[in-house]
């Protein structure tokens, strides 16, 4: 897909898929990297601004290709803010309810696009995203706070009355990415395959975004200038297994769960 079409299509559906970023064995080397970490310090599904602990994860939100795409929707200017491994493990309840990720996380205005980029075969039996064309142009939908366990969001957030006949799945082979808006419904079903369901969700703001929940998130730029300064610098990984890096993304996860914790 050409970066025109990108753009088309992300304005006209609020978002695009697939994209091509990683060929067959970057992606494998991904997940070895992610696996062998795993095995390491624990499961890593859901821990955010991991880029700042795994030089692996940083890498791939900075592949160029993939930043391309991202300048065709945000321009020249882009800061990362997180990135976190959604992991659903094979025949896990785990699912993701229809939200809009701009809810919660306390920014200023909606120039901010989400990449998740596959891992693992995302099928519609793994529990690969669903996507309701064109929702991003009406605004924010109230969101119903519901108890689930089994719903990876913080606070189990749910937009109730969605049309699931609109809904568009988006099947991902590793190396491929979908782009979504802030405000684009969105959701996944549980994984009944025989494989973990893994991607890499990676948030790109442009600098003129304000956090308004908490001065002190930061962010990196990851492409152009930054003439705002509105995010202190958040540092990325240099070197895998760091227990200080470690030490530093948990405090800077814990910022973020805090903010992404209530709704505004
Ligand atoms: O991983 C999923 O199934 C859902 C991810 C999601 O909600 C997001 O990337 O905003």
């Amino acid at each position: 897909m050409d970066l025109s079409e990108i753009r088309k299509r992300y304005d006209q559906d609020g978002f695009v898929s697939p994209i091509s970023i990683l060929d067959e064995q970057e992606a494998q080397k991904q997940r070895r990297i992610l696996e062998h970490t795993e095995a390491d310090v624990g499961n890593l599904h859901y821990k955010f601004k991991i880029h700042t602990a795994m030089p692996s994860a940083f890498e791939v939100a900075t592949n160029p290709k993939l930043l391309d795409a991202v300048e065709t929707i945000l321009g020249p200017n882009i800061l990362l803010y997180s990135v976190s491994y959604i992991i659903k493990e094979p025949h896990s309840a785990s699912h993701v309810s229809w939200h809009q990720d701009l809810t919660y996380w306390g920014l200023s205005c909606d120039d901010q696009v989400s990449a998740w980029l596959a891992l693992s075969p995302a099928t519609m039996e793994s529990g690969c995203m669903r996507m309701i064309p064109g929702s991003h142009l009406g605004g924010k939908r109230e969101h119903q706070l519901i108890e689930d366990e089994n719903n990876v969001l913080l606070n189990g957030q749910n937009v109730i009355g969605v049309d699931e006949k609109a809904a568009v799945y988006c099947p991902l082979s590793p190396g491929e990415v979908s782009l979504h808006h802030g405000w684009t419904l969105h959701a996944s079903m549980p994984n009944i395959s025989h494989d973990r369901r893994i991607g890499l969700n990676i948030q790109y703001l442009a600098p003129h975004v304000r956090q308004l929940k908490n001065p002190e998130d930061g962010a990196i730029l990851v492409r152009g200038e930054d003439h705002y300064n509105n995010f202190p610098v958040d540092m990325p990984a240099t070197k895998p297994n760091d227990p200080a890096q470690w030490a530093y993304r948990q405090k800077l996860s814990d910022r973020i769960q805090n903010i992404q914790s209530t709704t505004i």
